[in-house]
């Protein structure tokens, strides 16, 4: 079993807290000194640094959202000059301004070691060829991923986005073995693959996805399709980028370095942290960033902790596959429902493809509608449910099961829904179109 850092990644629990305490009072104090947002933040909670212990502590320090992100925008959360800044990075975001990141020389290093770690965990190696087809621009996915795989010493080819029948031959020429990139992108890859009649020709053994929710069945899907190990990648701009958490070997969770995150979860309504292993919204605390530590950052995303020991022999713990984001919780008629969920029905259906839309909509005096619109595939017509009626009958039906409500389900062509090589726009809430029934 291949450790990067093996030192690390099997702290003794006990070491590792009190490394945490160190780094969260260091961090602390840094951003009272360094950022007068921090400083003004802290002072409204009535803490001082020196009201910070350790760990123990944290829940008496104030949340960061992504909405301070915005309002501080762009340099303001920084806690470094300028000059000490050597690479910025930035999100998109849906609406208003993008949220920007800094990153001092000190970050970039420690960012590499993280990506250099989580590789070594699904093993590989020097001898590998690696293939990034993630956005190398402002999306951490790029770079970040990129830094890594040359930390690691393994054959980056940073082939970047689009033109995916090119990316597809880059893969099979290189004799690429591990491959990068957003798990919808991946479907897409994996389909022209089957059409270019070259899946054969690939020597893929691990593909490394994330940036955006997926489940388990579509890990079943792209390991099959691409004769590889799939494993769930999860991180997000404001920590560094990808690297936070990853799977292992075990495939059971994705570990959290927590060295360098302090991790919380807790109900997203309350602020109050949740009992062992139950869901909630993910928090961070960054106990080693330079150019921009953020304290309890809201991540907006709903996973679990995982608190039992891992059979890969790390102490750090695991958070569950993370099941999408709290503002992408849909709540239909009361019900909450993650596209994820809806996601894992349809994948484990032959008869259909795997790309899919969620539309909810509300008409005046009418009940909030879900409608599912799902790709046919080869074998709708040559599975065990042929007839196009109860193909749709059936799909509603399994829906139900699982989300205990009623949703209308619409087969369209393959090749209807539009493929990206980015993160997939999966849901199309029409409710939020119109001020006045939201
Ligand atoms: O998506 C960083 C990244 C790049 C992670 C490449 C993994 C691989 P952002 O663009 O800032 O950063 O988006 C972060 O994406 O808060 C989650 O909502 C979502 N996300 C990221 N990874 C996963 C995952 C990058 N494995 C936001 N599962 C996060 C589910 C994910 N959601």
């Amino acid at each position: 079993m291949a450790f990067w850092n093996e030192k690390i990644e099997t702290m003794d629990r006990r070491e590792l807290e009190s490394l945490q305490s160190e780094r969260l009072r260091h961090t602390v104090q840094r951003v009272y000194e360094r950022v007068p947002f921090y400083r003004r933040r802290l002072d409204e909670a009535n803490v001082r640094p020196e009201d910070i212990h350790g760990i123990e502590d944290i829940t008496r320090l104030p949340f960061t959202t992504k909405q301070d992100l915005r309002d501080t925008y762009p340099f303001g959360l920084f806690a470094v000059p300028l000059r000490e800044v050597i690479r910025v990075h930035a999100s998109s975001g849906t609406s208003g301004k993008p949220t920007v990141v800094g990153y001092t020389r000190g970050d970039i290093e420690h960012w590499a070691e993280l990506m250099a770690r989580n590789f070594a965990m699904v093993g590989v190696s020097s001898e590998d060829v690696f293939q990034n087809a993630a956005n190398y621009g402002l999306f951490t996915g790029g770079l970040g991923i990129h830094y890594g795989i040359e930390r690691i010493g393994a054959t980056a080819v940073p082939s970047g986005t689009g033109n995916t029948i090119r990316q597809l031959e880059l893969m099979r020429d290189f004799g690429v073995t591990v491959l990068h990139c957003t798990p919808s992108y991946a479907l897409y890859l994996s389909e022209v693959a089957s059409e270019m009649g070259i899946i054969d020709e690939l020597r893929l053994r691990i593909g490394c996805f994330g940036a955006e929710p997926w489940s388990s069945s579509t890990r079943r899907e792209l390991e099959d399709a691409l004769h590889c190990k799939a494993y769930d990648s999860y991180g997000l701009s404001e920590m560094y980028g990808p690297g936070v958490a990853f799977e292992c070997t075990e495939q059971d969770g994705l570990h959290i370095w927590e060295d360098y995150f302090f991790v919380e979860v807790i109900d997203p309504k309350t602020g109050e942290q949740v009992a062992e292993g139950e869901k909630g919204e993910l928090v961070l605390t960054s106990l080693r960033k330079e150019a921009m530590p953020l304290i309890r950052y809201r991540t907006g995303d709903i996973t679990r902790l995982l608190e039992d020991e891992c059979a890969c022999g790390r102490t750090m713990r695991r958070i569950s596959r993370v099941l999408g984001r709290a503002d992408d919780m849909l709540i239909v008629r009361g019900i909450n429902v993650f596209p994820s969920q809806i996601e894992e029905v349809l994948m484990n259906i032959k008869e259909i493809g795997d790309q899919y839309q969620v539309i909810v909509d509300r008409k005046r005096h009418q009940l909030d509608e879900i409608v599912v619109r799902v790709e046919l595939n080869e074998h709708s017509f040559t599975g065990e449910i042929t007839d196009l009626q109860r193909l749709r009958e059936y799909v509603e039906h399994r829906l139900r099961d699982m989300l205990n409500l009623r949703t209308r389900v619409e087969l369209v062509e393959k090749g209807t829904i539009e493929r990206t090589a980015g993160k997939a726009k999966r849901i199309l809430d029409l409710r939020k179109l119109d001020g006045d029934w939201q």
